[in-house]
């Protein structure tokens, strides 16, 4: 599991499941085959921080502005967050003074979003929880997820919750990992057990329908190397921004939803994965010494799939307190904190978490002042 780090005495007792993607050929959602329990993946060791970024904390200061901008300007406003981690969101909503809750049952990372203002309701996210919600705090004019709706297999709770909490006017807003993005950039470490649903436009225009809702946007993110932005709203109540039908038109020009442009997709990360191996291998030969860099979820499914130990990248190095000192699931590369990168410098550090390059590059420039080289591997295998 991408976050499951876990210590070196709890190596014997690891949890394994098969990583596998299938697409419905009825709506077009591709989606895990097999899903670990939701309760396995958010609980109170969930290690990911939301705010983990300078990146992420201005998009996201950004994303709560532009809702109290357009949407929460009605008398005494109310916004619920699913998922809503350390905050990094709804602590702007929190200082605007404006009603909000965050939904979240990863009780770690919501202590933080404590500190900082957010009141936080510890629970999943569904059909239950929301009617709660709806009858404690009356509707809500928007709904919001970032990087949330994607990790919940029960779908159809989730949609049906947002029906009955949302106002008649309210929208519901989720940005999430971008199909045509992975396939295009072949992002294939975006695939892992905390994303069950890879969106396309086309697949959630469906969903939308299904469920009584109009897809009334949908705009390109930049965050985790291009994302979708979808807004909902109950069917008949906005007008369709023409952004949707030119991202469905790019999607059925492209053939996104195709099985033979999933399998290219699969057959162009085979080669990635056989690129990866001979560049750390002819590095080790030549007694180059490689560090990781990130060790964010992408990471467990990059060195598991592509058979990468510590015979050929001996550590990895995370600003992340609550991963140091543990190790990357599966492949077991243990996880050092920042300072270890320089001490000293390796020859090439192999950047997992590729989607904080400019930042980490900028951090890291004594790195490549002194010769050392980095490793990127999507679209494809390089060294610059
Ligand atoms: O959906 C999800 C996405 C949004 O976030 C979650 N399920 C899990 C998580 O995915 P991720 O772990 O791939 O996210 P990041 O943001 O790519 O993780 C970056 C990692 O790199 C973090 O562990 C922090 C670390 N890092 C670092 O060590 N030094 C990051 C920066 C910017 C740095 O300078």
């Amino acid at each position: 599991m991408a976050n499951g780090f876990l210590l070196p005495s709890e190596t014997a007792d690891e949890f394994h499941f098969r990583l596998a993607v299938g697409s419905c050929d009825r709506c077009s959602l591709v989606q895990l085959v097999d899903e670990v329990p939701a309760e396995m993946r958010y609980h109170g060791e969930y290690r990911y921080h939301a705010s983990g970024s300078d990146g992420h904390r201005r998009h996201f200061a950004d994303v709560a502005t532009q809702f109290l901008e357009d949407e929460l300007t009605e008398r005494d406003p109310f916004l619920v967050e699913i998922g809503c981690n350390d905050g990094v969101m709804l602590s702007t909503i929190a200082r605007a003074g404006v009603r909000h809750l965050g939904v979240d049952p990863a009780t770690t990372v919501t202590r933080v979003a404590r500190e900082k203002g957010v009141s936080v309701r510890n629970t999943f996210f569904d059909e239950t929880s929301a009617a709660e919600i709806h009858e404690e705090n009356g509707p809500a004019d928007v709904v919001f997820g970032a990087n949330t709706i994607s990790h919940i297999g029960g779908i159809g709770s989730v949609l049906r919750g947002v029906r009955t909490l949302l106002s008649p006017d309210g929208v519901f807003v989720f940005e999430e990992p971008y199909l045509g993005t992975i396939v295009e950039g072949l992002a294939f470490d975006q695939i892992y057990d905390e994303h069950v649903l890879y969106f396309s436009v086309t697949s959630v225009q469906v969903m939308a329908e299904l469920f009584g809702f109009d897809l009334v946007d949908a705009r390109r993110t930049p965050l985790h190397g291009g994302q979708i932005r979808y807004t909902l709203a109950r069917r008949g109540t906005r007008a369709v921004r023409s952004r949707v039908a030119d991202l469905l038109a790019e999607e059925h020009a492209r053939g996104l939803s195709r099985p033979d442009t999933l399998a290219s997709f699969g057959q162009a990360v085979g080669r990635i994965r056989d690129d990866l191996r001979t560049l750390l291998g002819d590095l080790r030969a030549e007694g180059r010494t490689v560090v990781g860099y990130g060790a964010p979820g992408k990471c467990a499914t990059v060195t598991n799939y592509c058979g990468i130990g510590t015979d050929l990248v001996p550590f990895v190095c995370d600003s992340t307190p609550a991963k140091q000192g543990r190790l990357v699931p599966g492949s077991h590369l243990p996880v050092r904190p920042p300072e270890a990168f320089a001490d000293p410098f390796p020859d090439h550090a192999l950047l997992f978490a590729w989607n904080h390059a400019e930042e980490i590059m900028r951090r890291e420039r004594d790195f490549t002042r002194a010769g050392g080289r980095w490793i990127t591997y999507v679209p494809e295998v390089r060294v610059s």
